[in-house]
């Protein structure tokens, strides 16, 4: 992606990543995003990041704006399954495989959900998810439900309980390093 991306940007087809982020109000997010070294998010050193650290940074780089697909400042559950399918697609080639899927689940799903098997989200057996395929599995699992009220639009500070709850993988309250560089691998795309 990365690679498509600059050759994109070295012939001139994608002007407004360049720019500065408080730029044009029109301007598309950047294309892939970098995350941060721990250090620079822990503000107060203490060596774990808390909600307050973790949503600043959010807010800084608009990661917020980037699951808003249709920019109307609010997520919906078409925003938030088409951002899950986005992230969970590792390899870009716009169908989920089964190993992707594991993966995923291993950081979508707390213990209390359970996922179901691969066999059940692939409702015509062709041993790949496409995005109708994903809603109905995040629909059919009640992940939205719990992680937020499904039927309803959801603004910054309620994505924040979900963003922060599904990097804090211990859910002790506070995102250590360790947490840290798995979420950053996986959410930060
Ligand atoms: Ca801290
Ligand atoms: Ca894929
Ligand atoms: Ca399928
Ligand atoms: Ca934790």
């Amino acid at each position: 992606m990365r690679m498509r991306v600059l050759a994109l940007f070295v012939t001139g087809l994608l002007p407004f990543a360049a720019c500065d982020a408080d730029g044009a109000e029109e301007m598309e997010p950047a294309a892939t995003m970098e995350p941060p070294a721990f250090a620079t998010l822990d503000l107060d050193g203490d060596s774990y990041l808390d909600a307050d650290e973790l949503a600043e940074w959010v807010d800084d780089e608009g990661v917020f704006t980037r699951w808003d697909i249709d920019a109307d400042s609010e997520l919906d559950a078409d925003d938030i399954d088409e951002s899950v399918y986005t992230i969970w697609d590792a390899d870009e080639d716009t169908v989920i495989v089964e190993s992707e899927w594991e993966t995923g689940v291993d950081y979508l799903y707390p213990d209390a959900l359970d996922p179901g098997t691969f066999q059940d989200w692939d409702l015509d057996g062709d041993s790949e998810l496409d995005a109708d395929e994903v809603a109905e599995g995040l629909d059919a699992t009640n992940w939205n439900e719990y992680w937020y009220e499904a039927d309803a639009v959801i603004g910054f500070d309620e994505f924040m309980d979900m963003y922060f709850a599904l990097w804090d993988r211990d859910g002790d309250g506070r995102i250590d390093s360790v947490e840290y560089e798995s979420g950053a691998e996986y959410w930060v795309y």
